[in-house]
């Protein structure tokens, strides 16, 4: 059984559709939740489903990249992961830590990459007016969201959405994009999935 690590930053809704997921369809183990962020209210979720914890504070780390990951890296090796998924992770991962997991690690993303890498998808999307935005899974590299696309979403921009409205609407597409690419990724299927 392939086990899976998810890094969060905030409420953990995409973490909780994937240990559901995995735990309703037996086909991986989700082994550890694992927050830069003490107050992310996924951790309380993640414990309710059973699911071992730990948080890393990024911010005693101020810009030190390298000194953060390497205390991130230790409740990770410790799960002994054979996949990492990020699920609203916010914090940019340097190539040395991301090398070792390559072909290992993937993310959700909350855009029709390549379009709109980085922060602020949907308000870039609304400034553009596109007509349609969506999701990503993809594999992390260290270049930032640019890694091979491993499934895509699209959903309809509406009249009058905000970012949030839209954000909203994407975010219900992430939580049905995300799992079912899982599925496919530990059965070794890295065919792009278009839902
Ligand atoms: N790291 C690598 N090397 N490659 C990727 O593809 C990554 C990654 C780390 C995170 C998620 C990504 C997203 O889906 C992700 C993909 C955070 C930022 C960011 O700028 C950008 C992209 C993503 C996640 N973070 C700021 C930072 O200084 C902090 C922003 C904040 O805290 O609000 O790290 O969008
Ligand atoms: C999701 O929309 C995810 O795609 C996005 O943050 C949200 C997290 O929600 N990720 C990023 O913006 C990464 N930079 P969740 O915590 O409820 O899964």
């Amino acid at each position: 059984m392939k086990r899976v690590a998810i890094l969060i930053s905030g409420g953990g809704s995409n973490m909780v559709r994937l240990v559901e997921d995995m735990q309703a369809g037996g086909y991986a183990a989700p082994v550890l939740v694992l927050s830069n962020d003490p107050s992310a209210g996924g951790i309380a979720k993640a414990e309710r489903l059973g699911v071992p914890t730990a948080v890393v504070d990024h911010r005693p780390f101020g810009k030190d990249r390298a000194a953060f990951e390497a205390e991130l890296l230790k409740p990770l090796a410790a799960a002994a992961p054979d996949v990492i998924c990020l699920a609203g992770f916010m914090r940019v991962l340097t190539p040395a830590f991301v090398r070792p997991f390559a072909g290992r690690m993937l993310n959700i993303h909350p855009s029709l990459l390549p379009k709109y890498p980085g922060l602020h998808t949907h308000q870039r999307a609304l400034d553009a007016g596109d007509a349609e935005a969506g999701c990503t899974v993809h594999e992390v590299t260290p270049e930032l969201d640019a890694g091979p696309i491993l499934g895509q979403a699209r959903v309809p921009v509406e009249a009058g959405d905000s970012a949030d409205t839209l954000a909203a609407r994407v975010l219900t597409f992430e939580h049905r994009l995300y799992p079912a690419v899982l599925r496919r990724f530990v059965a070794d299927n890295r065919e792009t999935l278009f839902l």
